[in-house]
């Protein structure tokens, strides 16, 4: 479409499913070219159509119509389909040169909350057919609470090598930036920490996890009382790393689209699993990640705003050494293998830290001890430590 306002001349319907609303199983394009169509509204679940009248879209007002009654099978017809609206209300178009945009009433949606996903499916007389044909498309909701931030960090861009000298595992998955933190912020709203993560590239899901994210693997480790030496020292499984002086972490989060985890320290020395349930949004062209706990409930209450933050990125391996679920670096880089570390076992598996100086990542992470032995069991003094960010130094 290379006209100057190809909006203009468009036939568009769309489709929304909320998830408070009830289920429709299936349903059908109602209209095309101001026609009764029988084309099929396949697999996706829909309450909600803009309906544009089978005339061409133009800018102005059209009314969002919220159905629970669409027929499992055949088409609807325009005078059911407005007379039975359960709410009526009305969307705003505009458009401006090839963008379109629509103003949905929220109050249209139902009941949303953070990380609800929105499906989404658009049929268009441009393309004759549905726009993604094969499967319908999706819009998280963000986080539209007032967070008030109190940690708000830029980490210096291009530092993905870990220790000074890792690189990417070859394959084209691992797209330029997708190890690079670009900044990290943490507020609180409701009762919640809210976590932002911000990475160089955009966040694709190749591999398709349910939480929109494949290739990274983000740890936080939470230290409540820096300076008094109490939790845990190590890290997590593989990362061959530790907390710095003084410092041994009471939580430790890990981030990825199966297996996310929160993890506390037991008075023992051990760590137990919290819960695996919490909510993880992923905003993919900003590259941005969003990450809320619930402070009482998951983190064992406190006032973060106190606490020290060590946070790290990996590449998620579902098959990783040790049960670990991240790749090793290795060397020298394969398909799947990152490269450049060197030749010793008890290097840190970890291509980027959150901290805003340059050249201070590559100092911890490259201070571990010589070792020649098993992997399984390097001793803590010889592990390279992690720099932590907090609000209070
Ligand atoms: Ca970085
Ligand atoms: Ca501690
Ligand atoms: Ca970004
Ligand atoms: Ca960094």
């Amino acid at each position: 479409m290379q006209e100057s306002n190809p909006w203009q001349n468009t036939d568009l319907d769309i489709y929304l499913e909320s998830p408070s609303r009830t289920k429709i199983r299936r349903s059908s394009v109602p209209f095309k070219d101001g026609e009764v169509s029988n084309q099929e509204f396949l697999g996706i679940e829909t309450t909600q159509a803009i309906f544009h009248r089978g005339e061409k879209l133009k800018i102005g007002s059209y009314f969002t119509c919220t159905k629970r009654d669409l027929p499992s099978e055949g088409s609807v017809k325009e005078e059911t389909f407005s007379t039975n609206c359960l709410t009526k209300e009305t969307t705003e178009v505009s458009a401006s040169g090839n963008e379109l945009y629509l103003k949905i009433p929220l109050g249209e949606l139902g009941s949303l909350s953070f990380g609800d996903k929105i499906k989404l499916r658009l049929y268009s007389d441009s393309f004759d057919s549905y726009v993604q044909p094969s499967r319908p498309l999706a819009l998280f909701v963000p986080e539209v609470s007032n967070v008030e931030l109190f940690l708000d960090i830029k980490d210096p861009i291009k530092d993905d090598f870990g220790e000074g000298s890792y690189t990417y595992p070859a394959d084209g998955v691992f797209i330029p930036g997708s190890y690079d933190f670009e900044g990290f912020s943490a507020g609180i709203a409701d009762g919640s920490l809210v976590m932002n993560f911000d990475i160089l590239s955009a966040v694709k899901n190749p591999w398709g996890s349910p939480r929109s994210l494949s290739v990274q693997t983000i740890d936080v480790y939470i230290d409540k009382d820096f300076g008094s030496n109490t939790g845990v020292k190590q890290l997590g499984n593989y990362r061959f790393a530790k907390m710095p002086d003084g410092s041994g972490w009471e939580y430790h989060i890990v981030i990825e689209g199966w297996e996310p985890q929160i993890w506390k320290s037991l008075p023992s020395g051990e760590s137990e699993l919290v819960t695996n349930q919490f909510d993880i949004v992923v905003v993919p062209d900003k590259g941005v990640i969003v990450v809320k706990l619930d402070i009482e409930n998951q983190l064992g209450g406190g006032n973060p705003e106190e606490w020290h933050y060590g946070v790290i990125m990996m590449s998620q391996d579902g098959y990783g050494p040790n049960g670990s679920r991240i790749r090793e670096i290795n060397p020298s880089a394969e398909q799947y293998r990152g490269g450049g570390a060197p030749n010793v076992v008890n290097h840190p598996n970890i291509f980027d830290v959150i901290f805003p100086d340059e050249g201070v990542q590559e100092e911890f992470l490259s201070s571990y001890g010589n070792y020649e032995g098993s992997v399984d069991d390097i001793p803590t003094n010889l592990l390279a430590s992690i720099p932590l960010v907090s609000k209070v130094p």
